[in-house]
């Protein structure tokens, strides 16, 4: 294949692999599952061009002379793209369910260094593609392999797994390891970033529930425990970060919440707000099968968990079953400004009630 089509072909795929890699956390579960399946065969074919460009550039890295300013960058490149799919298989096949850091986050942050190095590098090294660098018969040959090799890799793992008793043998389809089920309290604890809010103050805790609403709530916790504890709802919370448990959570519908308080016509997304400012919002058809949860297991949820209240989102990454709700905020249009909260929350000064 053509050097400026090797070049193409690893910046196709790596970019795919990048973005649907981030698909795979933020689509609900029954989309992510072929989108994590793509992910795997893109991120597994990367090799095959990586290899082919290591022994095109071998002679010129290797000889120090013809180094350039931008020779280290490039093999910092490099090295984000190997690391990214071998911390990726790595992932699949060792080690144990829950930790920090572990090979999942290596793998984010592999993934994300290599995006912003082979972004700097197509800046420093673009090429215009000429006539003769378009594919031929050939090169799509080329491609199907390299793709066909990706998606034979997928049951071999898979078997390579099962037959090892390897730990990664147990996986969810997120890859996620089981950390044990109906735990209640000893269910892992995960923060998204850098919230670590004091144990919030019962007596003081109001939950608002406003936006667009003919009628705003204030409610406290004895009034939704008295009011709203019929739902129960078996659901599974599945961290980014590599675990899955579920449990027999319950307190209040959504649904509920927000029919009492009525909702205007114009309502499209639910926003669920922590106490530190953590914030993520749902469709409003999904939201109302949402529940807020103030037990787990018949016990009270306990404060690591989101105590008194906490979004039990089923079929959604664990980033999104917000902890420590304070505010159910009914909204007209979608909601960019959560995608800086998830990052900030943790900075904000947290008040209680
Ligand atoms: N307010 C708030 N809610 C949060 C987070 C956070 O950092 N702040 N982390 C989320 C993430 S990434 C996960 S996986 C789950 C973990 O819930 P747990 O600690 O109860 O296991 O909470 C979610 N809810
Ligand atoms: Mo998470």
């Amino acid at each position: 294949m053509r050097p400026r089509l090797v070049d193409w072909t690893l910046f196709a795929l790596a970019t795919f692999a990048a973005g649907s890699g981030f698909g795979a956390w933020v689509l609900l579960d029954a989309q992510a599952v072929p989108v994590i399946v793509v992910h795997a065969v893109a991120g597994l074919a990367l090799l095959i061009p990586l290899a082919w460009k290591f022994r095109r550039v071998q002679p010129r890295v290797a000889r120090a002379g013809a180094w350039d300013w931008k020779t280290p960058l490039s093999i910092l490149t490099a090295m984000a793209a190997v690391g990214s799919v071998f911390s990726g298989v790595f992932w699949t096949h060792a080690q144990a369910p829950v930790g920090y850091p572990n090979g999942m986050h290596l793998h984010i942050v592999f993934g994300i260094a290599l995006m912003m190095l082979l972004g700097c590098h197509v800046v420093l090294r673009f090429r215009r593609p000429m006539r003769r660098d378009l594919p031929g018969r050939r090169d799509a040959l080329r491609w199907l392999g390299m793709l066909g090799l990706g998606a034979l890799v997928l049951p071999a793992q898979r078997a390579i797994n099962d037959a090892l008793k390897l730990p990664g043998a147990h996986r969810r389809f997120t890859g996620s390891r089981g950390a044990g089920d109906d735990t209640g309290p000893a269910m892992p604890v995960t923060n998204w970033m850098f919230d670590r809010p004091a144990p919030v103050d019962m007596a003081m805790w109001r939950l608002l529930v406003r936006g667009a609403v003919e009628r705003p709530l204030t409610l406290r916790l004895s009034d939704l425990l008295q009011d709203h504890q019929a739902a129960t709802l078996r659901a599974t919370l599945d961290c980014t970060g590599g675990w899955h448990s579920t449990q027999d959570w319950r307190g209040a519908r959504v649904g509920d919440l927000l029919d009492r308080a009525s909702l205007r016509p114009e309502a499209r997304f639910v926003s669920f707000v922590s106490v530190t400012g953590y914030r993520w919002s749902l469709p409003l058809a999904e939201a109302r099968r949402a529940l807020l949860a103030t037990h787990y297991e018949d016990a009270p949820l306990e404060h690591w968990h989101g105590a008194p209240l906490r979004l039990v989102a089923p079929g959604r990454r664990g980033f999104v079953w917000v902890k420590w709700v304070r505010e159910v905020v009914v909204l007209t249009e979608p909601d960019p400004g959560q995608w800086i909260a998830i990052f900030t929350s943790g900075f904000n000064e947290v008040s209680d009630g």
